[in-house]
Order: C-alpha cells, then structure tokens, then sequence
C-alpha cells in the first residue's frame, strides 16, 4: 500500500489544524511540529492528540538540527510548511526574527528534506502569501502579477516564495507555493482583523464591551474559509507538475463592510459618519435580543494605533488556475457565510464566557455569605 505521511510545520494553527483533520480523514499518518513552551497554545488540535495517526515531534523552524532529526524519523511523503510569524503589523515591531522563521526557515526545511535523501520522494508545500503582491502593480492579482512587498512579512515571504522555485528547478525537487490570499474561520487568532471584528460584535451585542477600534476601513480584502482552502494546499501536492497556484475567492470586500456585515448578524445595524481617524460606525438599530440602549450609541471608532507604516489596501485574487488545473472551487463559502459563521460561534463563545463568569461571581458570594462552605 501506498505510504501517505504528512508532516505539517505550524500544525497548532488555524490552517495546520483543519489541514491536520483533512489528512486524517483521507487516511493519512499526520505528524506535526511543535514549538516548546510554557504557555499552553495547543487549544486548535486538542481534539486530534492521542488520534492513532496523529504525532507531535518538538521542533523548530529556527533550529536546523530539530529539523532535521524529525524529518529524518517520520520520513514524510509530505510535508506542509505553515509554520510563520503570520502578523503583518508584528513584523514592524520584530522585524528580525519574521526574517529568521518566514525566510530562512523556509531553507531550513528545504535543507533537512535534502540533508535527509529525501529530495526526490517528498513532496514540499509552501504556505506563501497574498502580502508578496503588497503595493499592487495590477488587479485582481494572478501568477503573472509582478510581486511588490510591502512589510517586513511580505519581503522574508518573497525570499521563502524563491527559494523554493529554486530548489524545484536546481535540485528536480517537487516543492510549490500556494499564494494565499486571506483565509479566515472561527480558529483565527483574535488580533487579526476578522476575527477581532466578530468578537468583538458578539461582546458589545452581549453587553461585555462598549466599543470597538479599528485602522484603516478602507483597506480591501479577499476573504476566503481557511477550511476550504487546505484542500487546495492538498491538490497543489497531488499535480503531475510542481507549479505555484494563487488561492483566493475572486470577490472583494472592504473592512468596513466586514465590519457591517458581522454587526448585522449580532443584532446591531450600523451607520459609519464622517472620515478618516475621525470616521465612526453608530448603532442605528438592534433586532432579536440585542440591548436596545445600544441605539445612538458609537460602537466603532478608528485609532491611529492599529494604522501600519506601509498598508497593503487592494488584494483580490484570481483563482482561475486553480479551478481550472486542480478542479478546486473557490466558491464554496461565500463572503456572506464566513461572516455567519464566525459571528455564530464567537456569539456562543461569549454567552459560555458570560455565563461561566457569572457562576463564578454567583460562587464568590455564596462563600463569602458562607450559604455555601
Ligand atoms: O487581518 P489582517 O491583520 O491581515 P493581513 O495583514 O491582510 O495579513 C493576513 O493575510 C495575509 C494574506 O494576504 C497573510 F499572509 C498574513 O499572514 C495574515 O494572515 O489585516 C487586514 C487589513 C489590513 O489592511 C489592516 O491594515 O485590515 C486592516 N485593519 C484595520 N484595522 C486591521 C485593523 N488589521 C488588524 N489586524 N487590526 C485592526 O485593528
């Protein structure tokens, strides 16, 4: 029988752990690299560990020899580089160490599979990015599009998008990059835009928070489900040829509508007033069980803070090769439903944490009263 072995770097994730389930359930031996550390960030695969065909080895894109001792071992018939510093902003502040784990890292894989014999019998997918097309010299954007980097992420990106298309032709090896455009889902971490958005709308909606700052509004995006589009990391694996494939929806949304659209889905109807750092969005209504005080109210404000050095504002992909060379359908969850579904489950989370706190609150006052002991 056919050996299917993946090995998935950044498995803790929100692409490696949907990547992790998609492998299992195509009957796939799914290993995957994890950092040491003493906070616990293992929340996304909880549900995988102790699986009969799902392994953690400890290891590290910024240490060679981790690498290679794991590849070595697990001997993978693929392997999934996800693991980044994937924060734009971050990368301004940590500019050195984006460089080390986003750019050499990606050598660093590259090397072990070769340091291993490995060069000719695993496959290799790299977990590239929209960010490379950044001050964007046309759109939508294709694999034609000339790349323009536009963060310290985006140009350690460049580097890790080259040395794989060097590898594949100096050494045959069969190693692509997917161009991801943004993928989000209910596992996206919450500073990132979607995500700090839906969360923020269940809060306010359920009466936790008061408001909600934001950056630039304007900025455009192409927002897929990260669900959907480990598939297509899969397909690129699974061609005859080695290529690079944009992955992306084809529709493109501002983060102000965004914003709109996650508000309406928790009750609270939005009017975005004046401009700028001076632009803000007011409840102009509430449906179901929404506080109706809301009503008036400034829920979203711009701040100065969460505005970048240099913004990437107009990403929209063409996945037009990937449909048509992979048969990949890059319309399976629209705009619409993403949204839905993030704000349903933050919704859920949020009631969970309101009322676990207030049994807590509930708790403290019983033993202090001592009608509990
Ligand atoms: O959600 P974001 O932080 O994602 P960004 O910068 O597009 O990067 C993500 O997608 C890339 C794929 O294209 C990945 F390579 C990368 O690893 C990451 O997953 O920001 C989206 C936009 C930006 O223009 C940002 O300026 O939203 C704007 N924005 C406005 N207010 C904000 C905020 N972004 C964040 N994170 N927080 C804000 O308050």
């Amino acid at each position: 029988m056919e050996r299917k072995v993946a090995l998935i770097t950044g498995v803790t994730g929100q692409d490696g752990s949907y990547l992790s389930e998609f492998l299992l359930d195509k009957g796939y031996e799914v290993h995957g690299i994890i950092r040491r550390s003493s906070v616990d960030y293992r929340e996304r695969i909880a549900h995988l560990e102790g699986k009969q065909n799902f392994h953690l080895h400890f290891g590290d894109l910024g240490d060679s020899m981790s690498l290679v001792k794991v590849v070595g071992k697990v001997r993978p018939t693929e392997i999934y580089n996800l693991a980044a510093q994937s924060h734009v902003q971050v990368s301004f502040d940590s500019p050195e160490f984006t460089a080390d784990v986003d750019a050499t890292g990606v050598l660093r894989v590259l090397e072990a599979v070769r340091a291993c014999g490995l060069e000719k019998e695993c496959r290799i997918y790299q977990a590239s990015t929209s960010e490379l097309y950044g001050k964007v010299e046309e759109v939508p954007q294709n694999e034609n599009t000339p790349f323009h980097p536009y963060s310290p992420y985006a140009v350690a990106k460049l580097y890790g998008f080259w040395i794989v298309k060097e590898y594949r032709e100096a050494y045959d090896m069969f190693c692509c990059s997917g161009i991801l455009f943004n993928h989000e889902s209910e596992r996206r971490g919450e500073t990132f835009v979607t995500r700090k958005i839906t969360l923020a709308a269940a809060r306010i909606s359920q009466g936790l928070q008061d408001k909600l700052y934001l950056g630039n509004l304007d900025s455009l995006r192409d927002w897929g489900y990260a669900k959907d589009y480990v598939e297509c990391m899969w397909l690129i694996l699974q061609n005859k040829k080695a290529e690079d494939f944009v992955i992306a929806t084809g529709v493109q949304h501002s983060v102000r509508e965004f914003v709109d659209y996650a508000f309406k889905h928790a009750g609270i109807q939005l009017e975005f007033r004046g401009e700028g750092l001076n632009e803000v969005g007011v409840c102009v209504g509430v449906t179901g069980n929404t506080n109706p005080e809301l009503v008036g109210k400034t829920l979203v404000a711009v701040s100065e803070d969460f505005y970048r050095p240099t913004d990437v504002v107009n990403l929209w992909g063409d996945p037009t090769k990937a449909r048509a060379k992979l048969g990949w359908n890059p319309s399976k969850t629209s705009f619409e439903d993403l949204v839905k579904i993030m704000v349903e489950s933050d919704m859920a989370k949020v009631a969970a944490e309101g009322a676990a706190a207030k049994v807590r609150t509930n708790l403290a006052e019983y033993l202090e009263k001592g009608i509990v002991k």
